[in-house]
């Protein structure tokens, strides 16, 4: 008979099998040359949500995708599925994947991993010729960042309902671009609804806190997200010269800002409790070095594994900024842009996770996410559960954030183990 005969693919078992790893070379050769997308001199990346870098990344993701023989769709949203056929078609997939999208001079890490890993995993299984039962399906959300967009999260928002698409078009970066227009723009506003019927999903993704790193563990076995809230706050003063203008005339906007600030970090501190407050972008107007401040806009962050402790932070820095605005004597406007709850993940994945850190024979430890994640949304309509992998010192979203090779290696083969049991279950 002609050619060579096609062997039938091998049906990856039910019970884990720590002799299937992934190719840590070729893995690393594909993370350093996706990284030269939007490089930066420190050794980071700069590809915010759909522009030009980031339109590059996902056009290399497409590429790799089909090459690996993955069924590629773009969606609505933007959001990038490779597919595999399962010896079971219609079977719903195992999803699993992250994002490319960074912040503005962000790290190599965040989000790359779980794409890059899932593909390297599909890319293991076709090497190996193992077929799961069902389809694996791995992706590329887009706008997780929520930095040139807000809110974060806007292509897995869709994808699940959080969101409708016409929300998510109408959002403008702060040069007043669209997202709907801008994702036209880069070609990727595709044709299929951005909805799915996962089996469930797994996301990888670098810890972006200290603890793996402080207790040497290779694996955090994460089995929740903390809820936030997104702030922005708005004071308008009266602008005026800075030399001749009494202080005690001044209703300053950049004063009531200050006492905000300050007044975020002394209630975080306050509440003995795990949250987290940051006022992390400000616009000031005219920002001019001798006119006093007309109007600032700036940022807050809110974050706590309780919900409880997110409402009553939210409500304290309303009370702040009422206060600061009556002190000063200057307007203020307050708009809550994002609320996600920290629910816990699902049972079931989360000890699969566990399991596959097992198998694989890394140190892990459970614990829950200070980041928000795509993953905060898919566990709202499939079980779902995330891997962690240290980050040196706990650093993220810089250019300077860091994880050991090795333990990104250990990380995705976690990520196979688990990926394959569920493929597999009944
Ligand atoms: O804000 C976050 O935690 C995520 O990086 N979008
Ligand atoms: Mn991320
Ligand atoms: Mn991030």
């Amino acid at each position: 008979m002609g050619g060579s005969e096609i062997k039938p693919k091998r049906l990856q078992n039910r019970d884990m099998n720590p002799e299937l790893t992934v190719d840590d070379n070729r893995f690393r050769r594909r993370f350093e040359r996706f990284n030269e997308i939007g490089a930066t001199e420190r050794d980071g990346v700069d590809r915010p949500s759909l522009s030009d870098t980031n339109k590059e990344a996902r056009d290399t993701l497409v590429e790799w995708f089909a090459d690996a023989g993955l069924a590629v769709t773009v969606d609505e949203m933007g959001n990038v599925f490779g597919r595999t056929d399962g010896t079971v078609p219609n079977e719903p997939p195992v999803l699993f994947g992250s994002h490319v999208d960074s912040q503005y001079n962000g790290g190599r890490f965040d989000g790359v991993i779980g794409v890059l890993g899932a593909l390297e995993i599909i890319e293991t299984l076709n090497e190996e010729n193992v077929q799961t039962q069902r389809p694996l399906e791995v992706v590329a959300w887009s706008n997780e960042e929520g930095v040139r967009f807000q809110p974060d999260m806007l292509g897995s928002g869709v994808y699940t309902g959080t969101f409708d698409r016409g929300y998510a078009y109408d959002r403008t970066d702060k040069d007043g671009h669209r997202f709907g227009d801008e994702l036209d723009r880069i070609g990727y506003k595709g044709d299929a609804p951005a909805a799915g019927d996962p089996h469930c999903y797994f996301e990888l993704h670098v810890e972006q806190g200290p603890y793996l790193d402080e207790n040497e563990c290779s694996v955090g076995v994460v089995e929740g997200v903390y809820g936030f809230s997104w702030l922005n706050a708005r004071f308008e003063g009266t602008a005026d010269h800075a030399g001749p203008s009494p202080m005690h005339l001044r209703h300053d906007a950049m004063v009531a800002t200050a006492n905000v600030v300050t007044g975020v970090r002394r209630l975080t501190a306050a509440t003995g409790t795990d949250l987290v407050g940051t006022v992390g972008s400000i616009d000031v107007s005219p920002n001019s070095i001798n006119v006093i401040p007309e109007t600032v806009e700036f940022t807050i962050d809110l974050r706590s594994y309780d919900n409880a402790v997110v409402d009553e932070a939210v409500s304290q820095v309303r009370d702040e900024i009422r206060w600061a605005a009556d002190r000063e004597n200057v307007a203020w406007e307050l708009e809550e842009i994002m609320r996600v709850d920290a629910d816990p993940f699902d049972t079931d994945c989360i000890e699969t996770v566990a399991r596959a850190a097992e198998t694989v024979g890394a140190p892990s430890m459970r614990m829950v996410s200070g980041a928000g994640h795509d993953a905060n949304y898919l566990n709202d309509v499939c079980p779902t559960s995330m891997i962690f992998v240290p980050s040196v010192d706990g650093v993220s979203h810089t250019e300077d954030e860091y994880t050991a090779w090795k333990d990104v290696v250990v990380g995705t083969n976690v990520l196979l183990q688990a990926v394959c049991e569920k493929a597999n279950e009944e």
